[in-house]
């Protein structure tokens, strides 16, 4: 109820009655009074004028999830979400749910992250109320081998919703980190459950570094927070709502085409070090190619000083500009 009540209010910029409350949404009196006090407790300033109705004054910044409800335009992204003001990790969450029932889009978003992880177990910073720490699940009818493009497609999806809602301009770190100059904003972590032929499902673990004003020591050279970058705070449920459309249009292409045909274009614009020298880290091997682009099945594609051109595939590597990122 409260969600629907919260959407009404802010398609309005006026008073909205009681009366209208009620009956667009077929409720008492009582139940819409309910709401708005619910509303009110968790930071909403609404006004409430006899005679007139109801005007919202001003939300909170809050991933509750009737604030990213109310904002959400999507299909099937983010239609069941739980919310946790804290949890040990949100793609683990995603990853007991789906276990007991998978919903597609099903979504985990908390405002703190105890054990938030990276890949290959590293940690992830996700303090409290300043970031989006996000988990959904989707389950593509496609082989198991394609799950890592998916990775790619949220990067793309991310990186699209951060410059609409701020304006800002980010960059792809191949495959699955968004950076801003040379700093890390965004951590995507893909992880997935299947069978020998058949994906049963992947979760697509987001890290968003909003708010933040400043990082631990140990992070301080790496990471940079949208509001760093662009001076002003930003509201986390836009982003999340954004994500979400996106998301939704560029991975319903993707499975479609069943490779990245349809976004490799876009998401090379975004790729950063286009065109300019990087190492390949393997182990204690360092070798210099410059990164041309990506295939159509998400590998990086490296070209040698003869020109010859090379593919790599994720997770095998590290790739390092030379200068910085
Ligand atoms: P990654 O392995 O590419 O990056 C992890 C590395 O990033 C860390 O070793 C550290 O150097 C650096 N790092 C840690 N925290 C931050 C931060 N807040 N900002 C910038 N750099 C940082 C990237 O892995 C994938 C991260 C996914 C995180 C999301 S949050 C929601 C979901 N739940 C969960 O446990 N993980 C995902």
């Amino acid at each position: 109820m409260r969600e629907h009540v919260l959407a009404m209010l802010k398609e309005s910029d006026d008073f909205v009655s009681g009366q209208e409350l009620c009956g667009k949404l077929s409720v008492s009196r009582t139940a819409i009074w309910k709401a708005i006090n619910s509303l009110k407790e968790a930071g909403y300033v609404i006004e409430a004028v006899r005679n007139r109705g109801y005007r919202l004054v001003s939300c909170p910044d809050v991933l509750l999830s009737d604030e990213i409800q109310s904002r959400l335009e999507t299909k099937w992204f983010g239609r069941k979400i739980s919310y946790f003001d804290v949890i040990d990790s949100t793609n683990s969450e995603i990853k007991r749910q789906a276990e007991k029932e998978f919903i597609p889009g099903m979504l985990a978003i908390a405002e703190k992250q105890t054990l938030g992880r990276g890949r290959k177990e590293r940690h992830w910073e996700s303090p409290a109320k300043t970031g989006i720490w996000m988990s959904f699940a989707v389950k593509p009818d496609l082989p198991p081998y394609k799950a890592s493009m998916i990775t790619l497609v949220t990067a793309l999806a991310v990186a699209k919703a951060i410059k609409d809602v701020t304006g800002l301009n980010t960059e792809i770190k191949w495959p699955n980190d968004i950076v801003i100059g040379s700093r890390k904003v965004v951590g995507i972590l893909t992880e997935m459950s299947a069978e020998m032929t058949t994906i049963n499902y992947v979760v697509i673990g987001i890290g968003i570094n909003v708010n933040m004003e400043s990082f631990p020591a140990e992070l301080e050279d790496k990471a940079t927070s949208l509001y760093i970058a662009g001076g002003t705070k930003v509201r986390r449920s836009s982003i999340v709502a954004k994500f979400g459309k996106y998301f939704e249009k560029y991975y319903e292409i993707f499975c479609k085409d069943g490779n990245l045909s349809g976004i490799k274009d876009e998401y090379e614009k975004l790729l950063v070090n286009r065109n300019k020298e990087v190492y390949i880290i393997e182990g204690d091997s360092r070798i210099k190619r410059v990164a041309i682009g990506i295939d159509t099945d998400g590998e990086l594609l490296v070209k040698d000083d003869n020109g010859n051109i090379e593919k790599i595939m994720a997770g095998e590597v590290s790739i390092r500009g030379i200068y910085g990122y």
